[in-house]
């Protein structure tokens, strides 16, 4: 007794280097969305790893931007709540880019938060060594100024290094018992959603994909026999796009919802009939109303 190690552990970093794909790593399992564009994760995600030292609390926060309207504001606020609740800070970098003015400002706020933090230099598998070795020199140097209890690369994608790193997060977690026996998963509407984003978006990813959201209207299970049905909205910004979203004879659509309806009966294990809706919401992220009805704005945030 008492020597179990548990606590909260926030994933943070810029768009694009791979925060969400270390968190599914590391958890095993795929609750965050990954995409092929920068600003992808919009709310915080959260996993419990229960291992044999203890219990980790993993959140994937979202893309950290300079805000450009209400919803990067409140994104920003998302990461700024979680870091002030964490037991410890993972800083990712990508290996492939140099520093960057906007991780600068991740380290000043990581200084002011005063909570230990780890630089992790993701994407190993696509740079040769000498490149990776040179590339942690530029970031050491860049970065002097904020203290890192350990710097490693890692491939969140290949796995490579995440045991070691599980081990290091070890001696960084207070001394307390594991809390959750069964630990709870994300809602599942919310994976739902997340998955039908993930595809959407990934198809459309030419296509300001920023600009898009997916809002589940119905969510049905069959009495009987049969399919279950979703109803989800495609938000779009302007509706002068919409004939790039649907395609000849809408033809791009039916192919974007035809993956998305894949990927829904891959994760309910279970026939699906998805009907996938184009809506104009203008200006939708600086909307708050528009936010509200999005799930981003509750109670006490903005
Ligand atoms: N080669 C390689 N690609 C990776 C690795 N980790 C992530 N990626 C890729 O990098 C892209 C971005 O990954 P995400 O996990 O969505 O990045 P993120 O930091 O969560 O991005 P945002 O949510 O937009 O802030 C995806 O195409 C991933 O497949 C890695 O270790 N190696
Ligand atoms: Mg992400």
């Amino acid at each position: 007794m008492g020597s179990k190690r548990c606590g909260r552990v926030s994933i943070i970093g810029r768009g694009n280097v791979g925060k969400s794909t270390l968190f599914n790593s590391l958890l095993g399992e795929k609750f965050s969305i990954v995409t092929k564009w920068g600003g992808a994760t919009r709310q915080p995600m959260t996993g419990i790893l229960n291992i044999d030292w203890g219990e980790v609390v993993l959140v994937d926060t979202p893309t950290y931007i300079y805000p450009r309207n209400k919803l990067e504001k409140i994104m920003l606020s998302f990461i700024k709540k979680s870091l002030l609740s964490s037991h410890l800070a993972l800083f990712v970098v990508d290996a492939t880019f140099p520093p960057s003015p906007l991780e600068l400002e991740i380290c000043s706020l990581l200084r002011k938060s005063k909570i230990p933090s780890f630089l992790l230099i993701n994407k190993m598998d696509m740079v040769k060594d000498f490149v990776l070795e040179q590339r942690m020199e530029e970031y050491i140097n860049a970065f002097r100024k904020t203290f890192f209890y350990e710097v490693m690369p890692i491939s969140a994608q290949l796995g490579d290094n995440l045991p070691l790193l599980l081990k290091r997060i070890k001696a960084y977690l207070p001394e307390k018992e594991p809390i959750f026996r069964n630990p709870p998963r994300p809602p599942e509407e919310l994976l739902l959603k997340e998955t039908i984003r993930e595809e959407v978006t990934n198809y459309y990813h030419d296509k300001r994909p920023q600009s898009m959201e997916i809002i589940i209207k119905e969510f049905r299970r069959p009495e009987k026999k049969g399919k279950t049905y979703i109803l989800a909205f495609l938000y779009i910004e302007d509706e002068r796009l919409f004939p790039k979203i649907m395609g000849y004879k809408g033809k791009l659509l039916n192919e974007a919802k035809h993956l998305a309806r894949l990927r829904c009966e891959r994760f309910l294990k279970e026939p699906v009939y998805l009907d996938l809706i184009l809506r104009e919401k203008k200006r939708w992220r600086n909307d708050l109303e528009a936010l509200k009805e999005f799930g981003y704005v509750k109670k006490g945030i903005v």
